[in-house]
């Protein structure tokens, strides 16, 4: 990832939905201004989903994806359109494109109302307009005509695009909201041999960047510095922010009457619901022998989260509920439809995950009645300290057994 680059879980994800043929791929060249991706009269030209990030104007950094067709057939088409639906759960903007040569089909209808259940901002792009326009006044979503080959109507669609981006633009903020300008805030970041050589790892970048925004003070240290640090600081400040697995030693030296809390806690509550993760995690009083947990990784190179998701993790459950409890393990997109078999399943911070993706987990999780927490506070709780880092968060405190 570039310095300047906007992480990809914050980026506005773009996918391109629709039939084979319909000219997703053209579209998404034709707005992209490259030969992003393949094009061809063969059905079925696009066989994975294709990423990438650039910044689109006027919409900012954005991630355009395309997608295979909805319509594919045969073995290996349902596995193409099982990854097109795959997508569409980690789709901020959905551009339904439609084969304006052949007319409205019944695919691109149903494709739409599943777009809308979702709850997803959604253009209709009428393509191949050079061939003439099709009624498509029953779908109920702006359309936008156009031709990929002759570029009419594209700058119409960036402008809906936009449009479209800034009304789902999250305004969800990781800390700013919990202090005041010029709040100090001190941030415990352990350099340990499990920390990347050189660089911040991204939740702390972001946090940081988030306080600068509301012109809060932040103090960065390790956390072998923090006692002293707290000591010289010469104003109390008003919350100290720590690295969950220094949790323990940090929550001994902040005195009890300023705020301590976890990133892990801060992402929950950023990424998705914090209140029930925390509810998620007392399953853990009920997990017994043989009992099966999933364990979930957004991401797939992370050497630290490996560790923490298939070592730690397991030793913690272990330690904690006094029992051999069989684990699971699946990491990066994959996340299994049918989570039935699971008593809980803990996830990672999902730092690699954008929004409407951890959303979608948790909200299968939820419609499946399985209780479902993150690394964090899982941690927290087996250590008996989750009651205190969501103390910036009463209501949810009070959701917790006094320890
Ligand atoms: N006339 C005309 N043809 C187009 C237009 N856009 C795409 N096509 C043609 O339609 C065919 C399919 O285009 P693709 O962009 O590969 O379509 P796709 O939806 O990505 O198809 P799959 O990847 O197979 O699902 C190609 O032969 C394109 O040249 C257009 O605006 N006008
Ligand atoms: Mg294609």
């Amino acid at each position: 990832m570039g310095m300047n680059h906007t992480p990809v879980s914050d980026r506005v994800h773009i996918g391109f939905f629709g039939r084979r043929n319909a000219g997703k791929s053209s579209v998404l060249n034709a707005v992209t201004g490259q030969d992003l991706a393949v094009v061809s009269e063969v059905l079925g030209t696009t066989t994975d989903p294709v990423y990438k990030s650039m910044e689109l104007l006027p919409l900012g950094p954005v991630v355009m994806i395309d997608t295979p067709g909805i319509d594919d057939e045969g073995a290996l088409g349902s596995l193409r359109v099982r990854k097109s639906f795959q997508v569409l759960n980690k789709t901020d903007i959905a551009v339904l494109v439609i084969d304006g040569s052949l007319g409205l089909q019944p695919e691109d209808r149903a494709l739409l109302e599943r777009i809308q259940d979702k709850k997803i901002p959604c253009v209709a792009v009428c393509n191949k307009a050079d061939l003439g326009k099709t009624d498509v006044s029953a779908l109920k979503c702006p359309v936008v005509f156009v031709s990929a080959h002759t570029g009419e109507g594209i700058r119409q669609l960036k402008e809906c695009l936009a449009i479209l981006g800034k009304t789902g633009e999250s305004c969800r903020k990781i800390a700013g909201d919990l202090v005041e300008p010029l709040d100090f805030v001190v941030l415990v970041v352990p350099v340990d041999a499990s920390a990347p050589k050189g660089r911040l790892i991204l939740p702390q970048q972001q946090t940081i960047r988030d306080l600068l925004e509301t012109g809060a003070v932040t103090v960065v240290v390790k956390d072998t510095e923090l006692a002293d640090t707290l000591k010289s600081l010469g104003r109390k400040p008003k919350l100290v922010i720590t690295d969950s697995q220094a949790f323990a030693r940090v929550s001994a030296e902040t005195p009890e009457d300023i705020l301590l809390t976890s990133f892990s806690i801060l992402f929950a509550r950023y990424k998705g619901d914090l209140e029930s993760v925390v509810k998620g995690v007392t399953a853990l009083d009920d997990v017994g022998e043989g009992d099966k947990i999933l364990i979930a990784e957004g991401c797939t190179h992370h050497r630290q989260c490996e560790d923490i998701g298939t070592v730690k993790l397991p030793g913690w459950i272990r330690n904690y509920t006094g029992a051999e409890p069989e684990f699971v393990f699946v990491s990066g997109t994959e996340f299994p439809d049918d989570l039935s078999p699971y008593k809980m399943i803990v996830h990672c911070g999902g730092c690699m995950l954008n929004q409407r993706e951890m959303e979608y987990r948790m909200k299968c999780a939820a419609d499946q009645g399985i209780p479902m927490t993150n690394y964090g506070i899982l941690i927290a709780y087996t250590q008996g300290i989750l009651k205190r880092s969501v103390e910036p968060f009463p209501r949810i405190a009070a959701m917790l057994r006094p320890v």
